[in-house]
């Protein structure tokens, strides 16, 4: 198979590299008064402006000739279709059919299921159900082991099964039930629990044990304590009351004691980075309601349509996705900043992190042989304006190219006396300083009585690229559509890079070796440590100080 870097359209890429390099954003603006506008793109209440980046209008049509090649619309129609594209895992990936209308229809076949069938009607039996529990607990009929109503609800789940609920569930807080507290317990480090228990009565404690496998050490041992710390002061049999499951694990569930009646099932064809939609988001929807969490879905089922039916040079997801391979591929940046100006969305980036390091962190082609390219970037980043009080120094005036995503809203759910403008002014300013710069000679104006010596420090290059997403508001609709814009982002890239995008066995390794370096912690006298001399210095100097 001919390999990425070898396909005409990425030499023709890299010769219009050669021209573009060299050009600065200024110039560009300078000699087309209309660049503004023209290199704008909107759908589900998005507007994107991507005329901040180093491209000129030849630019977009060449990485839309690439798309072309790597075959991306087949790709999409295979995804959408249920085709099993997770091909190292023999399963289809259908986030998609999470968010699909009631009555539309998805076709695959599972692994555990003995024919082929539509998965839309399983998601929306789900769904009903999930809907019925949270109207429950959200009113207050729902009673705990006590008969008092359920005022905590904890999720605990770790990885795909706690960033996407809590990330959705915080940028929607602004919708919640006040009432009801929604907390996510992760880490293994027992701090984290004790923490989050720590002043909460067990009587009006709901826990959701969230895990696609059912057996993640994390949760587990998570879910242990917490059945432990509820049992001892309502003893053992509140736990119906108070345990609940999402999981694709119906044997497991029953093993820890929770009754099939309250556990909400997924299906191996949904990864835990891209679960959020589905009963993953249990805690999500509790917090804000079903009706909130439906037009989450709803504004998602959006962005599909408009990803799957709209041309290449229109479509957001692969404007945004090619314009990172632009800059990965051929200018050499390393990573790439996601920059929300909204409090509410602090968890944004920690999500995207996920869903796309270890979505397109790979070096194996799909053929299995080592790529010759560069493949996903390092996602990071923090929201506006408190970045701008840290890092964002080395994005202006470093030795690195850092491309960011500015994201924004005109309305703000807490219209506080001038903060919004305050805010905003900071965001479009960013942009602007970033793309422009400030020349040496416009130092003086800008800095009045700046010494020479002192000139070049206050230069700015600019000449930094950025998007800019703007939305009217942060509502439930508006969240649907930009988290799958990423999701699909992140797709059309994987398909680029020729990678598997929705595996993850780099995670594997770390688990199997820490097993191994459990028992070892755990035996009552220390066994010979047969690992590397730093790992058994480290080891034992650890259980000598324990
Ligand atoms: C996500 C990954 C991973 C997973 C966690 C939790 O795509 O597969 O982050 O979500 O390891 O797994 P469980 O849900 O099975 O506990």
């Amino acid at each position: 198979m001919i390999q990425r870097n070898e396909l005409p359209q990425w030499q023709a890429l890299a010769a219009h590299f050669e021209q573009v390099r060299e050009r600065h954003i200024r110039e560009l603006f300078a000699a087309d008064s209309s660049r503004g506008s023209r290199y704008a793109a909107e759908a589900c209440g998005l507007y994107l402006d991507y005329s901040k980046n180093r491209i000129t209008d030849e630019t977009l049509p060449l990485l839309v000739d690439l798309a072309d090649a790597c075959g991306l619309r087949q790709a999409i129609d295979d995804m959408f279709a249920g085709a099993h594209i997770n091909r190292t895992e023999d399963r289809a990936v259908l986030h998609v059919a999470l968010r699909a209308a009631r009555q539309a229809s998805i076709v695959t076949r599972a692994e555990d299921e003995p024919a082929p069938y539509n998965t839309v009607a399983k998601v929306w039996e789900v769904l009903d159900r999930m809907v019925e529990f949270a109207g429950k607990v959200r009113s207050g009929e729902w009673r705990g082991a006590t008969g008092k109503p359920i005022r905590n609800v904890v999720n605990i789940g770790i990885g795909g099964s706690d960033l996407g609920p809590k990330m959705a569930y915080e940028a929607l807080k602004a919708y919640s039930q006040r009432d009801l507290r929604i907390e996510f317990v992760s880490n293994v480090d027992g701090s984290h629990l004790a923490e989050t228990l720590r002043g909460m009565d067990p009587a009006e404690t709901l826990f959701i044990i969230c895990s696609k496998t059912f057996t993640t050490q994390e949760t587990m041992a998570n879910a242990e304590s917490a059945r432990n710390w509820l049992a001892l002061s309502l003893g053992g049999a509140a736990v119906a009351k108070h345990f609940v499951a999402v999981s694709t694990a119906a044997a497991e569930v029953r093993a820890f004691g929770i009754d099939l009646a309250n556990m909400f099932g997924f299906w191996e064809w949904v990864g835990g980075r891209y679960s959020l939609w589905s009963a993953v988001g249990l805690a999500t929807m509790l917090g804000i309601g079903p009706e909130n969490f439906l037009a989450m879905l709803g504004g998602a089922r959006e962005m599909d349509e408009h990803f799957r039916t709209a041309p290449f040079g229109e479509n957001l997801p692969v404007i945004l996705a090619l314009l990172g391979v632009w800059y990965n591929n051929f200018f050499g940046a390393e990573s790439h900043a996601i920059l929300p100006y909204d409090q509410y969305l602090h968890r944004f980036s920690a999500h995207l992190q996920q869903v796309d390091m270890e979505s397109n962190g790979k070096s194996v082609g799909k053929d299995g042989r080592p790529v010759a390219w560069q493949t996903g970037p390092v996602i990071w980043g923090e929201p506006g304006t408190n970045g701008q009080h840290a890092f964002y120094q080395l994005i202006h005036q470093g030795t690195k190219l850092i491309p960011a995503d500015f994201i924004g809203f005109c309305q703000s759910q807490n219209p506080v006396g001038g903060h919004h403008a305050k805010l905003m002014a900071n965001f479009f300013a960013q942009t602007e300083a970033l793309a422009f710069g400030l020349p040496a000679e416009e130092v003086p104006a800008t800095f009045p009585k700046t010494p020479a010596e002192l000139v070049p420090h206050k230069t700015f290059a600019g000449n930094r690229p950025t998007n800019t997403l703007l939305a009217a508001k942060l509502d439930p609709h508006t969240m649907g559509a930009l988290m799958a814009l990423y999701e699909h982002r992140i797709f059309v890239q994987g398909v680029i890079w020729n990678v598997f995008s929705f595996d993850q066995w780099g995670v594997q390794l770390g688990k199997v070796l820490a097993q191994k370096v459990l028992a070892e912690i755990e035996a009552a006298k220390l066994p010979e440590l047969k690992h590397d001399s730093s790992t058994n210095t480290l080891i034992a100097r650890f259980r000598k100080l324990a």
